[in-house]
């Protein structure tokens, strides 16, 4: 039995002072059926929480640390970024040796601006495509999650699905209603948008990777579909990357598929670990922005040096000959050996993976949408998650999540993490 003792009382000492305790709602693994377990520490694909368990992760902050935690290379350069200081709220050179590292990755990106999470980077985009169309209505898909601005919390994925309530409270009825929400893979859907709000929409936003209802890859031929649907309309198409941002390829699902949209949004990777995220995309469109154009958009710190930092180290890492062929391969690996299990087991098992991200859906049929999502069995993930957990492997505490795999992560992890997954599963 894991003991948890001092999280247990970490936890209900930052319930007094913090809503559920925590900072961001999925932390707090309501979904799972257990409190969550303080971290303290994480070197390379292993975390230790306050008792001193240590864990496999495989959520790696949610996405950023695709090279691990701690990796020397990403401290050596905050530590040297840190002693120059921490902000200046003036432009810096090393925003723009990235903004030109992205444009380099990106196909589609002329221009960049840096914000500080992903809900701001996807909150100004659609301000921008708003802004350049002179259009109201934008086109999100259900369960794919843009983060919490309020015309994108609308049958959002993430730990809104995750905590039951898709769509927020406190969001006016005027603002959701202009939030058009078309069904994932399912290409008609839009056009019946397009038909019904004929050069009314503005933008469609969308995970080229869905990640936010655990991982659903784009049917063939959907973003394809999406790029004609809206180059025909004079609507802005919108990939938000900001969790398969350099992780599904080094130029993005973007590359990956080989469709380009009119505007990116970035963020995790890009940053290191640290709050770094941004939006970029064809340059006629980015000068829209202030101070050269009428949309506004701002921030204290964004592109703040340390994190600019931390971005910049971490995609040097990934530009190491063979990085993306070895994050694919152990995935591959993962992936396999847990359908192999189950298989053995007698469990029904759907894993969804694309590019170092993956999803174990317990279900019978194949995911390839929200609603096949929706109908794997969250109770028996949850179960699975807590035999994992005790076994030291550290998941998503949610069956709408991606795991996610770094260069840290070793065939001794892998072999160890199938070794505790055939374990629980055969107790599930
Ligand atoms: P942030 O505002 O959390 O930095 O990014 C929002 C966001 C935007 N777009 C995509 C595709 C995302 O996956 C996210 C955030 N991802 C979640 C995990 N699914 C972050 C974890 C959390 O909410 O605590």
């Amino acid at each position: 039995m894991l003991d948890t003792t001092r999280s247990e009382e970490a936890f209900r000492i930052a319930c007094r002072v913090i809503p559920g305790g925590v900072d961001s709602p999925v932390r707090a693994a309501r979904a799972v059926g257990r409190n969550p377990v303080f971290l303290a520490r994480g070197e390379g694909a292993h975390v230790w929480d306050v008792d001193g368990n240590g864990y496999v992760d495989y959520v790696g902050s949610w996405g950023p640390l695709i090279c691990g935690h701690a990796h020397p290379a990403v401290v050596e350069a905050l530590c040297r970024a840190a002693q120059q200081g921490s902000s200046f709220g003036a432009p810096t050179e090393a925003e723009t040796a990235l903004a030109e590292e992205i444009r380099r990755a990106y196909d589609a990106v002329e221009m960049v601006r840096f914000v500080n999470s992903g809900t701001e980077a996807t909150m100004s985009a659609l301000r921008l495509a708003r802004g350049a169309t002179g259009r109201d209505y934008i086109v999100k898909f259900e369960g794919c999650y843009h983060g919490h601005s309020d015309s994108l919390l609308v049958k959002a994925g993430s730990g809104a699905l995750t905590n039951g309530n898709p769509s927020s409270a406190g969001v006016p009825k005027e603002v959701a209603e202009k939030t058009l929400v078309a069904r994932y893979n399912d290409s008609e859907s839009v056009a019946a948008l397009f038909d019904q709000y004929r050069e009314r929409i503005a933008a469609v936003i969308v995970e080229p990777v869905a990640g936010n209802m655990g991982v659903v890859p784009p049917d063939p031929g959907f973003l394809l579909d999406l790029r004609a649907l809206t180059l025909e309309q004079g609507t802005v198409l919108i990939f938000d990357e900001v969790m398969t941002g350099f992780r599904v390829d080094y130029g993005g699902a973007s590359r990956y598929y080989g469709v380009l949209p009119d505007l990116v949004c970035l963020g995790k990777v890009i940053g290191g670990g640290l709050p770094l995220a941004a939006f970029g995309g064809r340059a006629d469109l980015m000068q829209g922005l202030a101070p050269l154009g009428p949309v506004y958009q701002a921030g204290t710190l964004s592109g703040n040096p340390l994190a600019v930092a931390g971005g910049l180290a971490t995609l040097k890492l990934l530009q190491e000959p063979g990085t993306y062929e070895n994050l694919f391969k152990t995935t591959a690996d993962l992936a396999d050996g847990l359908e192999g299990i189950a298989r053995d087991c007698g469990v029904p098992l759907q894993v969804n993976r694309v590019g170092a991200m993956f999803s174990a859906f317990f279900a019978d049929e194949p995911v390839v949408d929200y609603e096949s999502a929706c109908n794997a069995d969250a109770d028996r993930f949850a179960r699975y998650y807590r035999a994992m957990l005790e076994a030291g492997v550290y998941l998503a505490p949610s069956q709408f999540e991606a795991a996610f795999v770094s260069t840290a992560h070793s065939g001794q992890d892998i072999a160890f993490t199938l070794e505790q997954a055939e374990r629980a599963m055969r107790a599930l």
